[in-house]
């Protein structure tokens, strides 16, 4: 490791908030010392109880974010909240007033907000996120909330990822629930029917409890997700809702899914970073720097077919993807 990347590294360990964000920054933009320093830090990340927040755009996701944080930093926890997808930052399309209640509770050394764009974290989200989550959780934050918006295909890997994922609806339109139709069922080990000062919120409540009932294999369901109404503006509901992640990880202890939940956590990293790195390779495999070219020429020449050359790539790919 470079001196500067294990300066970064003894540091953030120290719990330096300064090192932190330096570090989360250098991952947003794929750095590759980035890289080293978060193979340093995989052992000592794994404490954190990791939740992900989902649901339709204006669900009271980040307000619920907020107000869990303030639930656990009463509890003497310590919080550490990333929001993913640039529309949804905390800073981005929220309202004033919800903009200055963010910065007063990021004014509190024991919570760290980051918001995630794709930006610098080009085709790579996940990625960049699941590192965020590790440096926050070797930073020592004993919980981490992660928000994403809808169902995208990045958003429900992030989530489904996370220990407890929490579904956010609220009511109206039925949009809502529609949206959830389309998979998000499958994730969700707690469902919040936010918003629940505006008309309609029972029948929610009741269409949620209906679709989950229907679902496949609930029946025999160890764990059936519970339904929470909260306001969580006025802070309604959140502490039966920090109440239901609490029993949902005592849960994953008692039932030895933690571990399981940890190992497809795993999993669904290794994944991405190995098809991430395999993309790169390929992509450069093509230029005229690689193997490529020639080929490309021959194949055009009809010489050689596709597949033929793929498998002639791949054997070259193989030989030190290592970076
Ligand atoms: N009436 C009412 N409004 C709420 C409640 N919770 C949040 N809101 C408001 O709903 C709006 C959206 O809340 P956010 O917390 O930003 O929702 P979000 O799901 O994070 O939104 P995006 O990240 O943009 O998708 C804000 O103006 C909140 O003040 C609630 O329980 N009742
Ligand atoms: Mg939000």
């Amino acid at each position: 490791m470079k001196e500067s990347a294990v300066d970064l590294y003894k540091s953030l360990l120290e719990g330096d908030r300064r090192a932190a964000a330096r570090l989360i920054t250098m991952v947003e933009n794929g750095d590759p010392e980035s890289r080293e320093v978060l193979r340093q830090l995989h052992r000592y990340s794994g404490k954190a109880h990791i939740i992900g927040l989902t649901g339709s755009p204006g669900s009271g996701k980040s307000t619920l974010a907020r107000g869990l944080a303030s639930h656990y930093r009463q509890e003497g926890l310590s919080v550490g909240i990333i929001a993913v997808d640039p529309t949804s930052a905390f800073t981005g399309g929220a309202l004033l007033g919800d903009r200055i209640r963010m910065q007063e509770l990021s004014a509190d050394p024991g919570v760290f907000i980051r918001s995630m764009g794709s930006r610098g974290a080009l085709g790579g989200l996940a990625v960049a996120t699941n590192g965020v989550i590790n440096i926050l959780d070797a930073f020592g934050k004993d919980v981490i909330m992660v928000e994403t918006v809808g169902a995208g295909q990045v958003e429900i890997e992030v989530v489904k990822f996370t220990h407890t994922c929490l579904v956010i609806t609220m009511p109206g339109g039925g949009d809502e629930i529609q949206a959830i139709k389309a998979g998000i069922l499958e994730i969700g080990d707690i469902f919040v029917v936010n918003k629940s000062d505006r008309e309609g919120a029972p029948r929610t409540a009741a269409d949620l409890e209906m679709m989950l009932e229907t679902k496949p294999g609930y029946d025999g369901a160890a764990w059936k997700p519970p339904i929470i109404s909260t306001v969580a503006l006025e802070g309604e509901g959140v502490v039966e809702l920090a109440a239901a992640i609490n029993s949902h990880r005592q849960f994953l202890e008692e039932s030895g899914k933690l571990e399981e939940k940890t190992i497809q956590r795993m999993k669904a990293e290794v994944r991405e970073i190995l098809s991430q790195k395999v993309g790169r390779a390929a992509e450069e495999a093509l230029t005229s720097e690689g193997p490529g070219e020639e080929l490309l020429r021959r194949m055009a020449a009809r010489e050689i077919d596709p597949h033929t050359a793929a498998d002639e790539i791949a054997g070259y790919l193989f030989k030190g993807t290592r970076d």
